[in-house]
């Protein structure tokens, strides 16, 4: 069964443009068609500091992978693109590829939680998230995504930087 599916992308280290534009070919070719793209958001980092500013966005994607299975690709795509896991805490990192929303699922896993537990808190998900899908409900909380960046208190901030061009 195919499913539409959101990822958030996030890079603050090393080439960042580069960073997601090879995670958005990686995911074309691993993942499933790649059906849109939010802007690039310039964001401070959120819940730790850092020096390095990140670049965020969202892509829209249809699979037919299970969330396992997409799992399993995302952290494939992030070791190949450079991503180390070591430690406890947010750390500075290539590239972070976070499934937010599968279809209208609901996962609660010690591995996986779908919808992802923090969109509502993070500005800098929910504004690229609004461009592609303001009015979808969330499937948990059964109200719009641009009703939560309404109400969202994050005050780091968050500012378009330029257009994404699919390659
Ligand atoms: N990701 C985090 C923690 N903090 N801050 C910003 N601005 N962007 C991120 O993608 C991000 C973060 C954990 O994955
Ligand atoms: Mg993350
Ligand atoms: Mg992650």
């Amino acid at each position: 069964m195919e499913k539409i599916i959101f990822l958030g992308l996030g890079t603050n280290l090393g080439d960042r443009e580069k960073n997601l534009s090879m995670a958005v070919d990686r995911i074309g070719e691993v993942i499933g068609k790649v059906i849109e793209c939010s802007s690039v958001y310039e964001t401070e980092p959120w819940g730790f500091q850092s020096e390095n500013r990140f670049l965020n966005m969202v892509v829209k994607v249809r699979s037919s992978l299970r969330p396992s299975g997409l799992l399993g690709r995302i952290l494939m795509i992030e070791a190949q693109l450079g991503r180390l896991r070591n430690g406890k805490g947010y750390k500075s990192r290539t590239i972070d590829i976070d499934i937010l929303l599968y279809g209208s699922e609901v996962i609660k896993k010690e591995e996986l939680e779908i919808p992802h537990p923090r969109i509502p808190v993070r500005k800098f998900v929910l504004e690229p998230l609004c461009e592609l899908a303001p009015d979808m409900i969330h499937p948990v909380l059964k109200v719009t995504f641009a009703e939560l960046l309404a109400k969202c208190g994050d005050e780091c901030g968050v500012s378009v930087k330029h257009p994404f061009v699919i390659s």
